[in-house]
């Protein structure tokens, strides 16, 4: 009976396959069955029986559910490739009947049809990869010391800046220290100036006049007030007297009040149709006193003008008056011949003329014959807001290297800083570097340390996929290792539509170049680069870090 176990086992549908083969491995974990044992297509349009997956008939309107047949047109088929490196060959080449090179385990054609050849391959690609990394890694790493040696230099230039700004920080310290105090006793003397220009006789007289003016219209509106009060008691004793009492004190009383308020006499209002109204005197108005004409005198003001603008000129400024003339009285008359001498001389003899005059100019100040002009002058104002304006230039100048310093001891501290440039800066060289590639509709650009693109080909606009957020994150690799610099984070790129936002996780290789090799989208707004760089190619020989520890220089990368 033992022959019945040599017979063949019943074979599943004809041409169907292992439901794993030909995926991708990131998409891998995709293909599981529901409970019902049914599947969604990749695109998530159409539930198929889980049966229907690899079994050679293209059911899924993007062809996802015959990643290892070829059913489906214009899909990509994956071969392991176990023992050696995993490839993507064209789904139209699986079951072809010929053995694709790419594919050296055999696995794009029914079993028994290609040999798994890929131990062989894989150990010839790799002492070939192996001679060619000895000859990337020299050149490379060639290329790497340059960068150190930049960086060195960097360092050296940035503690130049550092020494410089620092020196000039102290003098420039001494300066503004040096110019507040003349700023601060330009004031002290402008307000002690002033101080002595208000003791001007014109000064002080104009004060005492403006006084006594305030004091005239302050006694001129309480007589004003009492008038009224006055009048409105006479007139009640004009018009509420009694004629039949024969008191002549009020008859005199009453009478002397008409005549200066030009009033007819109360008794006559009436008698002779002589009214109140037809003497020209409206009821219960109080008569204008004030309204008899008098001589006014040239210049002098109308009683009108003293009611309107007498507060106007009492609110006068009268320090810029003050100023404003010292100003009038210092400046020549216009046309003066007497000041504008020089106009008059030769060019050749200006200069002389103009030492003399100088001379002479401060001969006379120092007799006390004529005062300097920053104590006579109104210059002194001028003069305060200058020097105030020479000390803030020199405070914002001072603040400018104080921030040239900072940036570069900032810049300092990255340079040598594992988690910044490496520990022997060999990546501040490629700083702002920008690597570019074209796929599909987009060219894709990372500045390193910058921030990664996405730009439409067609025109459209250009996405952020991130800016430089660290290098390798994850906790299993330590900061300073070769590792921790094959992998660059950029994230908080532009969001996605109803998704998240667009991110870019850089790995870089060992390459005589900066170059940026491939993007794939691994998941939506999830984007994949890879690139090589001169900056990852350690010495073969190993290396020791300036922690002591041998570096992973010469281990294979495969
Ligand atoms: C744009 C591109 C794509 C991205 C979609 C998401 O078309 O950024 O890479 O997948 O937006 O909506």
């Amino acid at each position: 009976m033992l022959w019945l176990l040599l017979l063949p086992l019943p074979l599943p549908a004809l041409g169907a396959v292992e439901k794993t083969l030909g995926i991708a491995p990131h998409l891998v974990s995709k293909y599981v069955p529901s409970r019902s044992n049914t599947w969604t297509c990749l695109d998530g349009l159409k539930e198929i029986p889980w049966d229907y997956v690899n079994d050679d008939s293209c059911d899924c309107a993007d062809g996802s559910d015959e990643p290892g047949t070829g059913a489906c047109p214009n899909q990509s088929f994956y071969c392991q490739n176990e023992g050696h490196i995993g490839s993507f060959i064209p789904s139209s080449r699986v079951r072809d009947g010929l053995c694709e090179p790419n594919c050296c385990d055999g696995s794009d054609e029914r079993p028994g049809v290609c040999n798994n050849v890929c131990q062989e391959v894989g150990q010839a690609y790799k002492t070939k990869a192996a001679e060619e990394t000895k000859i990337r890694k020299t050149q490379g790493s060639k290329i790497r010391s340059t960068y150190i040696t930049y960086a060195h230099k960097e360092k050296k230039r940035l503690e130049e800046v550092i020494e410089t700004s620092a020196a000039q920080i102290t003098t420039q310290e001494k300066e503004v220290a040096r110019l507040r105090d003349i700023a601060e006793r330009a004031e002290s003397l402008s307000a002690a100036a002033l101080e002595m220009k208000q003791q001007s006789p014109l000064y002080t007289s104009l004060i005492t006049h403006s006084n006594a003016l305030k004091s005239l219209q302050r006694e001129h509106k309480k007589h004003l007030q009492r008038e009224k009060e006055l009048s409105n008691i006479l007139d009640a004793l004009r018009s509420g007297y009694n004629p039949n009492y024969q008191d002549m004190a009020v008859l005199e009383a009453v009478r002397g009040w008409e005549e200066i308020a030009g009033l007819p006499h109360i008794n006559d209002v009436g008698k002779d149709s002589v009214s109140d109204e037809e003497a020209g005197v409206e009821e219960d108005t109080v008569p204008d006193v004030a309204q008899t004409k008098e001589e006014v005198e040239d210049e002098m003001w109308s009683a009108e003008e003293l009611e309107n603008d007498l507060d106007d000129l009492l609110n006068s400024d009268y320090i810029s008056l003050l100023l404003e003339h010292d100003e009038y009285v210092q400046s020549p008359p216009e046309g003066s011949v007497l000041f504008d001498i020089a106009s008059y001389l030769p060019d050749a003899i200006v200069p002389q003329y103009e030492e003399f005059k100088e001379t002479i100019l401060s001969l006379l100040v120092s007799f006390g014959i004529i005062k300097s002009e920053i104590s006579s002058s109104t210059g002194t104002s001028l003069d305060t807001s200058r020097s105030r304006q020479v000390l803030t230039d020199a405070e914002n100048e001072l603040n400018k290297v104080k921030k040239e310093k900072e940036n570069a001891e900032n810049d300092l501290k990255e340079i040598f800083n594992i988690h910044g440039y490496g520990l022997e800066g060999e990546w501040k060289k490629l700083d702002g570097t920008c690597l570019r590639t074209e796929n599909g509709d987009y060219t894709y650009e990372v500045c390193l340390f910058g921030e990664a693109k996405q730009i439409p080909n067609k025109g459209g606009s250009t996405f952020s996929l991130g800016k430089f957020a660290s290098w390798d994150p994850s906790p299993d690799v330590k900061p300073g290792e070769e590792a921790y610099y094959q992998k660059q984070i950029y994230n908080r790129g532009a969001r996605c539509w109803n998704g998240p936002e667009r991110n870019v996780v850089l790995l870089l290789s060992c390459g005589t170049e900066n170059t940026l090799n491939s993007v794939v989208e691994l998941e939506k707004c999830e984007y994949q680069f890879t690139g090589t760089t001169p900056a990852l190619c350690r010495p073969l020989d190993s290396f020791e870090g300036r922690n002591g520890k041998k570096s992973q220089a010469g281990k294979d990368e495969l």
